[in-house]
């Protein structure tokens, strides 16, 4: 492990995993920091029961190594985290990624030295490295939110976060378990934990929109003809709003098999390309809305492209949704309850589940809705609500992350002049493409604030920065450049972009509230972050950029 190397990358999820094995295949030594024990990232720390990703595992997967991709058997097509974290362990091993990761390392502070060009990380064990250039690779969604709730400390019981889930296994059989927060990962894990637990109460604040996920295991057959296709869906990928090539499988499956594969990758949380045509969802009926829904469940109602942009096609579907929630949940009180009504389909990242809906019919689950009865405190017992108090052993908090700059500014950064990141983004973040920022050359970021990044199926998003990354370090060593930095009137035309594209799409209707915009956050400036002009369209800027001599920056 060389002392002072070329680059320095925080973080070892699959964006620092690729970054080393990109970086030195150019001929760079490199370094990465990772503050767990081993690399996975978010699939290192979300270990909580039902943890499974929302984009089908053929296409979450790395696409720079063919033998990588004809070697991995994926055993379900949409995976849980174990497998998903033996992935990460398998490329780790497979390209000898560990001797240049140092673990259990977590950084504290970056920052630029001007007189030698060279960034300084500081980690909390009190260690100091620098290196020419740095790549942050800290992910958008690892800095968990725990909200500040009165008596939080006076809990006697056990308390747990699902983004920092233990790995060693925990036992909650014959326990009195209580969860905060209805996102993904709340729905993801209730219904786990309504099995093991004696009795489940969940502390709902908003309702959510969830569908049924894709259960099947990977057949072989599909698998081979993804093998066997693999240039051609990763093409596929690069030409597709959110990086998911759609690519469905047809030679190698009897016909049964072929109508089913047709959904093979649908639902997936990360927007498809939306279909041409077809029927929108106002020239049906409420009752012929109804009735779809309850004969192909919730997830039908995704397919209506119009729900996602027309107002009142949208206010039909989410309709059709709530009556399909009606239909499902036994309690009235509870449906109702569980029955979102303040913002639209499309606002929030869509949810997959399990037997969400039917979880609520149990005996041993209770829901409490806290909008009509806040949280007052938490308490030595359990906690308490404008109108009861809940006694319990175990308290899971899944109320989600401090998302997309939550980790960026975490790490301290400090630019040219004793710039501040936090300063600088005050009103919000600004940056160049997602990739870079004024005031800190030579530093990088990967699926930064104002790229796809979370819109785009993450592996094809990391590899396109990756990529980006290497190429522009490799122009500049052969052109003799030491220093290259994003220009601030780049930054602010690329920052309003942004805003522009996103601006009257669901995303950001007034009524919507969600950690695209950072507005599950107390305080934390109302911006949406990701790119959501498509990553194709995206894509081929980074490119332009580049091939006109890296428009909109500097070199030095
Ligand atoms: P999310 O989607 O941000 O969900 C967090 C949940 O926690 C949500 O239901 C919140 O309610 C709830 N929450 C947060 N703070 C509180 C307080 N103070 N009181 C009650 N309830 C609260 O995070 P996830 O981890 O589920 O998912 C994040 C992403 O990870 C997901 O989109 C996938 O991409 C993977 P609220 O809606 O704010 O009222």
């Amino acid at each position: 492990m060389s002392e002072r190397p070329d680059v320095l990358i925080v973080g070892a999820g699959f964006a620092g995993m690729y970054a080393i094995h990109r970086f030195r295949s150019q001929g760079l030594s490199v370094l990465a920091l990772e503050a767990g024990s081993d690399v996975g990232g978010t699939w290192y720390w979300n270990r909580y029961p039902g943890a499974r990703c929302d984009v089908p595992s053929l296409e979450y997967s790395y696409g720079f190594s063919e033998d990588l991709q004809r070697e991995w058997d994926w055993p379900e097509v949409f995976s849980a985290q174990p497998d998903i974290l033996r992935y990460a362990n398998h490329v780790a091993d497979r390209f000898d990624l560990r001797r240049d990761i140092r673990f259990n390392t977590r950084v504290t502070a970056v920052t630029y030295q001007e007189a030698a060009n060279l960034w300084r990380l500081e980690t909390e064990a009190g260690e100091t490295l620098e290196a020419r250039y740095c790549v942050m690779a800290t992910g958008c969604l690892s800095v968990p939110n725990t909200p500040d709730i009165p008596g939080a400390d006076d809990f006697e019981g056990c308390v747990l976060h699902t983004g920092l889930w233990p790995a060693e296994p925990v036992d909650l059989t014959g326990k009195r378990v209580a969860i905060i927060g209805t996102g993904s990962s709340g729905v993801q894990a209730i219904p786990e934990l309504a099995r093991e637990a004696a009795h489940l109460t969940v502390f709902q604040r908003t309702p959510v929109y969830t569908v049924p996920a894709n259960r099947k295991a990977m057949r072989a057959a599909v698998q081979e003809e993804f093998r066997a296709n693999y240039r051609q869906i990763r093409e596929m990928q690069q030409n597709n709003a959110g990086g998911v090539s759609g690519f469905r499988p047809v030679k190698s499956t009897s016909r049964t098999e072929r109508a089913a594969d047709r959904t093979l990758n649908l639902p997936s949380a990360v927007p498809m390309a939306p279909e041409q045509g077809g029927m929108g969802i106002l020239d049906l009926t409420e009752e012929q809305r109804r009735t779809l829904v309850r004969e192909r469940g919730l997830g039908v109602l995704l397919a209506f492209r119009d729900a996602y942009t027309d107002p009142e096609a949208n206010e039909a579907a989410n309709t059709a949704f709530r009556d399909g929630i009606r239909d499902r949940v036994r309690d009235p009180e509870t449906a109702e309850a569980l029955c979102p009504t303040t913002y639209g389909l499309g606002c929030k990242r869509q949810v997959l589940d399990r037997d969400y809906y039917d979880t609520f019919n149990r005996d041993n689950v209770t829901l409490v809705d806290v909008r009509r009865s806040p949280i007052e405190a938490i308490t030595r017992t359990g906690l308490r609500t404008g109108d009861a108090e809940y006694d319990f052993d175990v308290l899971v908090y899944a109320t989600g992350f401090d998302a997309m700059t939550g980790a960026l500014l975490r790490a301290n950064i400090t630019g040219r002049n004793g710039i501040r990141l936090a300063d600088k983004w005050a009103h919000g973040p600004i940056m160049y493409l997602g990739l870079a920022l004024s005031d800190c050359p030579n530093l990088f970021t990967v699926t930064g604030p104002g790229s796809p990044s979370v819109l785009c199926n993450m592996l094809v998003a990391i590899e396109q920065h990756v990529n980006w990354i290497g190429d522009c370090i490799d122009y500049m060593r052969r052109h003799g450049h030491e220093r290259i930095e994003a220009q601030p009137d780049a930054e602010a035309e690329w920052v309003q972009h942004v805003n522009a594209v996103a601006e009257g799409t669901m995303y950001t209707t007034p009524s919507c509230n969600s950690w695209y915009l950072g507005a599950n956050i107390p305080g934390k400036p109302r911006i949406f972050m990701p790119y959501v002009g498509g990553y194709p369209r995206y894509r081929e800027r980074c490119e332009q950029v580049a091939a006109a001599g890296y428009e909109g920056f500097r070199f030095g």
